[in-house]
């Protein structure tokens, strides 16, 4: 009662200072949540998880009894570029300077399986990770690094099997066995035929192999975690909160009725499942998300009813965010780093990655690489943080938003339940097209300046500085890397390298064994990634998705806003003058999978009023060419995330005007650095949208393109 009239009178006083009823202020997140102005004792009613204790089921407060007190989270930086020399003086560096585990990221070419020299990959070789095309590149990785000591995550899902085997080989020929390899493989493939696109092989035989690995680890390598079940991509392509927590953990579930279809005992693999989650900007829910997170898995485990307790427990990685990291005044994205990382702590984290400040442009360089991993050393060493654990614990809001975000992905689960599982929900496209609306709103809310980016659309500078970049000579890695292979299939007995190629094939083709094994045989026998994702792909066929566009999310959110209204108006004039409307087509090039930003400019562009053909992912500049000539487009906007802008677009105008088709508009969009504007200028790119731009300021731009192309005709 005394609390009632307390309140009564709070509000009152809120009242007075606001001039308005605090009731207006409830700010709505995107996850549906709305977060009041205060929280009291009277939010904690109801909530059962309270009491609970760390190191304990089920495990909200953290999987150890003494977190980071008794050991604080791995300091554990993702980083691959050029060759598999280079990364590794990168990683020494890295270790000397504190950090303290590795993460590799592998170039495209090898996430989907091609070695170095096969055409489709020219513009991808050595430029968004290292290449690796052997077990000799993967020894030269980790050169003077003790495996046996050093726990490695390895970032990689459609070509899983031949990466592992080359690393279980390599620690072999380190002198490691692999029961002492420690370590994180990503393997989990549901995400990537959602949001990430690294696929290779149809989800049935996908799910086969990642059933195999960790039927293979639990055997061989029992300090080896099997998977990182992992909602960062999700996050990064546009989710919410609720959306990444539910889909990741519905993605853990259908793991592990797959591991028990192979007739695998619960408790000999769930304690080396690991999860990964993605740290954006909104502090506390973030914090309140791997709580969450920790408290549903521990429920979704005991059904499973292991003996265990560890089986039961939540252990993760984190990155801070990508998306949130913006190519305008970058400095600030050292100050959103470092709140994230807070908050990753603060939630409990077992392993960090912090980005760096030019994120949005190119891969770290050495110093922006120092001042990510600082950020983290700062935090361990000298703010306290590391000494309680889960600090947050008994906060009215924490605690209050822990529940919420619990409570909707619950429901959210249940619905993928609903639907029979999330290998089905993904079939379906449900989960992928609930986060491309996400996504496109959000971009809708940013560009309308409902959602502030201070230094994007808030507090912009008039003029900005260049900041230095990395740039990786990848005809130079691709040299490198062609010369390597050239060397091993010299030297490498053939007839061995065709047996055990054969066998992985019987293997994948339903033959008795386990399909990492066989290609730990091929491996050894110096069979190339490309071969040895070959062989399955005999067995197993590629996959191939159909890109579907979400539409009237964009422009609703832009209803009866003059702004939009005026554009759309200006191209039905234009389209009315043309007898059709302008047709344009958005494009992908080599392995770049990275698809939100197309997605959302098809999807927005749709809405404005042009005719959008959306080009499938993975193209060659020649059959993009083709595709654009055959559908007569006025423009041909690509799409590039992954650096390979300079070779991929000169190749592409080239093979436009070797079918005729001068007439076609090229533009790009992406993460193009500055300095590469001009070279791209130059070979006849006619507009460049980097990160930050506003949609519809890039609409306008392509119909001044448009009409200025018609006039100079006329
Ligand atoms: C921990 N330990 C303790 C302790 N805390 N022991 C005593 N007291 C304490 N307080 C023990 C642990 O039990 C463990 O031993 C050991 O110390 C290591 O701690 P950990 O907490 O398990 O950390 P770590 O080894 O770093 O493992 C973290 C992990 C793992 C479980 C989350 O899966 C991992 O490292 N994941 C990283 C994934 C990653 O980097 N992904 C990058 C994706 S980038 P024991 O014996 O129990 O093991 C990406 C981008 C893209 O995807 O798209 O390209
Ligand atoms: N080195 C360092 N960080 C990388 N990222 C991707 N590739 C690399 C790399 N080779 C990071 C970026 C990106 C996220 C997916 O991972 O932060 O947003």
């Amino acid at each position: 009662m005394a609390e009632r009239t307390s309140h009564e009178a709070w509000h009152r006083l809120a009242e007075r200072e606001l001039k308005a009823s605090p009731d207006d202020l409830v700010w709505r997140t995107p996850e549906g949540i709305d977060v009041k102005l205060l929280y009291t004792e009277a939010d904690l009613e109801g909530i059962r998880h309270l009491g609970t204790l760390p190191g304990m089921e089920p495990f909200l407060r953290g999987p150890r009894a003494t977190m980071y007190a008794g050991r604080p989270w791995t300091i554990r930086q993702y980083a691959g570029f050029s060759t598999a020399k280079e990364s590794n003086l990168f990683y020494r560096k890295a270790l000397a300077a504190g950090q303290k585990g590795l993460s590799v990221a592998f170039d495209l070419a090898t996430h989907r399986g091609y070695d170095s020299d096969h055409p489709r990959v020219e513009g991808d070789v050595g430029k968004a990770g290292v290449a690796i095309d052997s077990v000799e590149d993967m020894k030269i990785l980790f050169d003077g690094i003790p495996l046996e000591e050093m726990s490695v995550s390895m970032t990689m899902n459609g070509a899983v099997i031949p990466v592992l085997a080359n690393f279980i080989v390599a620690g072999e020929e380190q002198g490691v066995a692999r029961e002492k390899l420690s370590g994180t493989i990503q393997n989990d493939i549901l995400k990537e035929f959602m949001v990430r696109n690294t696929y290779i092989y149809p989800p049935e035989p996908s799910m086969r192999i990642v059933a195999d690995i960790i039927d293979y680890t639990a055997r061989e390598m029992p300090k080896f975690n099997s998977i990182s079940i992992s909602g960062y991509h999700m996050q990064e392509a546009g989710a919410t909160l609720v959306q990444e927590l539910a889909f990741t953990l519905a993605d853990g579930r259908e793991y592990v009725r797959a591991a028990l279809a192979k007739g695998l005992d619960v408790d000999a693999f769930a304690g080396r499942l690991s999860f990964f989650f993605a740290i954006g900007m909104n502090f506390f829910m973030e914090a309140a998300k791997l709580r969450a997170a920790r408290l549903l898995w521990s429920r979704i485990m005991a059904e499973f009813e292991p003996k265990k307790p560890s089986s039961l427990m939540l252990r993760t990685h984190c990155q801070t965010s990508g998306v949130s990291l913006q190519e305008q005044d970058p400095y600030n994205n050292i100050v959103r780093t470092a709140y994230e990382a807070l908050a990753a702590a603060l939630g409990g984290t077992q392993s960090l990655h912090t980005n760096s400040f030019d994120e949005a442009i190119a891969l770290p360089t050495e110093f922006s690489a120092r001042i990510a991993r600082n950020t983290q050393l700062i935090l361990q060493h000298e703010t306290g943080i590391t000494n309680v654990v889960d600090p947050l614990a008994g906060s009215y809001y924490v605690e209050s938003l822990t529940n919420e975000l619990a409570e909707k992905a619950w429901a959210l689960i249940e619905e993928v339940e609903a639907m029979g599982g999330m290998t089905k929900a993904v079939a379906s496209g449900l989960p992928k097209r609930m986060i491309e609306e996400a996504a496109t709103r959000r971009q809708a809310a940013v560009d309308k300046g409902e959602e502030v980016i201070v230094g994007v659309n808030r507090y912009r500078l008039e003029s900005e500085d260049r900041i230095d970049s990395r740039d990786i000579d990848n005809k130079a890695v691709r040299l490198a890397q062609v010369r390597r292979l050239e060397e091993i299939r010299r030297s490498r007995d053939d007839a061995r390298v065709d047996a055990t190629l054969a066998a992985l094939e019987a293997v994948a083709a339903g033959g008795p064994g386990n399909i990492l094994e066989a290609a730990v045989e091929a491996a050894r026998a110096r069979a190339t990634v490309g071969e040895i994702s070959d062989a399955m792909r005999r067995a197993f066929g590629d996959h191939t998705a159909r890109p579907e566009v979400v539409g009237r999310i964009y422009g609703k959110a832009y209803e009866g806003e003059p702004e939009f209204q005026t554009l759309a108006a200006r191209l039905d004039a234009f389209a009315e003058m043309l007898g059709h409307r302008p047709r344009i087509m958005v494009a992908k090039l080599g392995q770049d999978g990275h698809d939100r930003g197309a997605k959302m400019i098809a999807s927005a562009f749709g809405d404005i009023g042009f005719d959008v053909l959306a080009g499938p992912l993975f193209q060659t500049p020649a059959e993009a060419a083709e595709m654009a000539l055959d559908a007569k487009v006025r423009v041909l906007g690509v799409s590039s995330l992954a650096a390979g802008h300079k070779t991929l677009l000169p190749q592409l105008i080239g093979e436009l005007k070797a079918r005729g088709g001068h007439e076609v508009i090229v533009v790009c969009g992406g993460v193009v650095p500055r300095q590469d504007y001009e070279l791209l200028f130059d070979q006849g790119v006619a507009a460049v949208f980097g990160p930050g731009t506003n949609v519809l300021e890039a609409g306008r731009a392509v119909l001044d393109l448009m009409e200025g192309k018609l006039r100079n005709v006329a």
